[in-house]
């Protein structure tokens, strides 16, 4: 082997992010990727490999060693193809940069939550925990870059960590009918995502393939689980979502069977 190779899950966000990062750098055909099914147990050789743990996406390193994590990926991606650098070699903007990436795990937990969330009593929380989101991320902005539309000059790490929860989150405009109010409080975060999504190396998603890979999510079921009833889960690669109907919005009213969903 002479090259890493990267196991992973089309459509995971965290997946994304490596993709990103190599279209930024430049080396994506240097990395073998290999597709892994979430819909079927994890193959005996890829947990010989994990030992034993599932969560992708994982990098082999050409000399056989195993990285998790995918921000510690992107850090090991960084570090051995220095050209066409994407982190900040400054180390005060480097630490302007990690402190918005420590948000991350806020942003994405409030967002699934709220995609999850199966108790319509809890809808307007949910709502409301997800702008407090969008403000926060809005004040780290006006302080670290006022004046827009990224971080610094350039997309760069943040953008690369965010993104694919931006693209995520279609789900939550379809599904819950979000959409970030046209406030002044979230304007600098508005304008923020809307420089992420329609950048050119962050396109390996659509909003159509979001909305109807997720519809299980939608209904409670993460990971790949099947619901009660069902007996292939919206998360799967095949029929391919092209041919699929958008699925129904209804998630609190109504349970789709593969049949309404297409597959
Ligand atoms: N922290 C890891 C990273 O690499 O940054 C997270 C990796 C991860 O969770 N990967 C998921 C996976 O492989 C695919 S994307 N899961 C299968 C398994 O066996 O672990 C994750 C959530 C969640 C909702 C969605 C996702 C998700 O909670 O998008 O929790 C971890 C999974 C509501």
């Amino acid at each position: 082997m002479t090259h890493p190779t990267i196991y992973h899950i089309p459509v995971c966000p965290f997946c994304q992010r490596l993709e990103i990062l190599l279209t930024l750098k430049g080396p994506r055909d240097d990395i073998d990727f290999r597709v892994i099914d979430i819909t079927q147990p994890r193959p005996d050789w890829l947990l010989e490999k994990t030992r034993g743990t599932t969560a992708l996406p994982i990098l082999e390193t050409a000399d056989g060693h195993i990285i998790k994590e995918s921000l510690v990926i992107l850090q090991y991606l960084e570090d051995i193809y220095p050209e066409r650098p994407v982190a900040q070699r400054d180390p005060c903007r480097r630490a302007v940069e990690n402190m918005l990436t420590r948000m991350e795990t806020g942003f994405f937990t409030q967002g699934y939550m709220w995609l999850m969330n199966q108790d319509p009593a809890r809808r307007e929380a949910l709502r409301e925990g997800m702008l407090q989101q969008y403000a926060q991320l809005n004040d780290f902005l006006v302080e670290h870059a006022p004046s827009g539309p990224f971080l610094f000059e350039d997309f760069g790490w943040a953008e690369t960590v965010f993104t694919p929860y931006f693209e995520r989150f279609w789900f939550l405009e379809y599904y819950e009918d979000f959409a970030l109010p046209d406030e002044a409080r979230y304007a600098r975060v508005r304008e923020w995502v809307d420089a992420c999504v329609s950048h050119p190396a962050a396109q390996q998603v659509t909003k159509e393939e979001v909305v109807k890979l997720y519809y299980d999510y939608s209904k409670g079921a993460g990971n790949g689980a099947l619901l009660p009833g069902r007996r292939k889960s919206s998360i799967a690669f095949d029929p391919d979502w092209r041919v699929r109907p958008w699925p129904p919005k209804n998630k609190y009213e109504h349970s789709a069977t593969d049949a309404e969903l297409g597959m």
